[in-house]
């Protein structure tokens, strides 16, 4: 791909005096700065697990002081692996949180079951308790403990999982909306029940963990993973308004976006543009409109 490509040069600014508007405050944390880790050899068959281990850990650390600041987080990956330190840190602050898992894999390969060695299609086996035994101690991975319940967990999206996940996801009994059941039941009532679940066992601060490729290639073709036969644009927009509804959104990862899978410009164009409108779907913002609780018609 061309140069422009591979190094992007990102200024945040959350400035908005040139209008009148309230806005959502927006803290601008930067880009974390990972460092290269050497001697990385696989383990196994787990590739960079060094680099994904310590990586995490900033991760958690920054999720963490972010929560702790009162902000509702956003985590803009990257690699599915960093809901390790994401999920990791979050817990750190608030204690036991609800994980809705929006996603076309279930990411709960073990170390052990992982065909490619990949850590972004492990991720929920390092974070759930009743897994812990099944995970071997792997290096900088120390600083983590598992902080997430099996019954806290809901996925919606599914429509890639491999056999040993799937025996995985019978065991623990984990709620999920594979894509046939958002077919047979539609997305709100997908959302209703997802959120009932979640709230049966307490009110907790919800994570809500977005792999692009949940959403249809054909709409965010640029990602490393697509699968056919995901959710539509507005499945995904009524996901993130759904849970905005809820008032308990207290994170959340946008993950596996990734420029340089798009075959053209308009690919790399409409993922992105996805992204952004389910991110401000998340933070409140309706299709049918908004207005400040204030608004005031003008009298001629
Ligand atoms: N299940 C496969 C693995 O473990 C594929 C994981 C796909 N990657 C993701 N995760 N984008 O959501 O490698
Ligand atoms: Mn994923
Ligand atoms: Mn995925």
């Amino acid at each position: 791909p061309p140069r422009h490509l591979h190094s992007a040069g990102i200024i945040g600014a959350p400035f908005s005096k040139g209008q009148v508007r309230a806005r959502c405050a927006v803290k601008d944390y930067g880009n974390l700065v990972f460092e290269h880790v050497s001697g990385d050899e696989p383990v196994g068959k787990l590739k960079s697990v060094r680099a994904v281990g310590s990586a995490n850990q900033r991760l958690s650390v920054a999720m963490r002081e972010v929560k702790e600041g009162g902000h509702t987080a956003v985590m803009l990956g990257g690699d599915h692996s960093l809901a390790i330190g994401s999920i990791h840190g979050h817990a750190a602050a608030l204690g036991q949180l609800g994980v809705l898992w929006v996603d076309a894999h279930a990411d709960i390969n073990t170390p052990l079951t992982s065909y490619t060695g990949n850590i972004h299609g492990q991720p929920l086996s390092y974070l759930l308790h009743e897994l812990q035994s099944k995970v071997p101690a792997l290096p900088n991975f120390s600083w983590m403990k598992p902080c997430l319940s099996a019954g806290d967990l809901v996925y919606i999206g599914l429509r890639d999982v491999d056999p040993a996940e799937h025996y995985i996801l019978q065991m623990l009994g984990v709620k999920m909306f594979s894509m046939s059941k958002v077919d047979q039941l539609g997305v709100a009532k997908v959302m209703e029940e997802a959120c009932d679940y979640l709230s049966t066992r307490g009110k907790k601060p919800i994570h809500l963990s977005f792999d692009i490729d949940a959403i249809d290639p054909s709409i965010t073709p640029a990602t490393g993973t697509p699968v056919t036969g995901g959710l539509t644009y507005r499945e995904g927009l009524c996901i993130a308004e759904h849970l905005s509804q809820t008032g308990l959104l207290s994170a959340v990862d946008l993950v596996e976006v990734n420029p340089l899978r798009g075959q053209t410009q308009d690919d790399v164009q409409s993922t992105v543009s996805t992204a952004v409108d389910l991110l401000l779907a998340c933070f409140g913002r309706q299709r049918e409109g908004n207005h400040l609780q204030d608004y005031c018609l003008p009298e001629p």
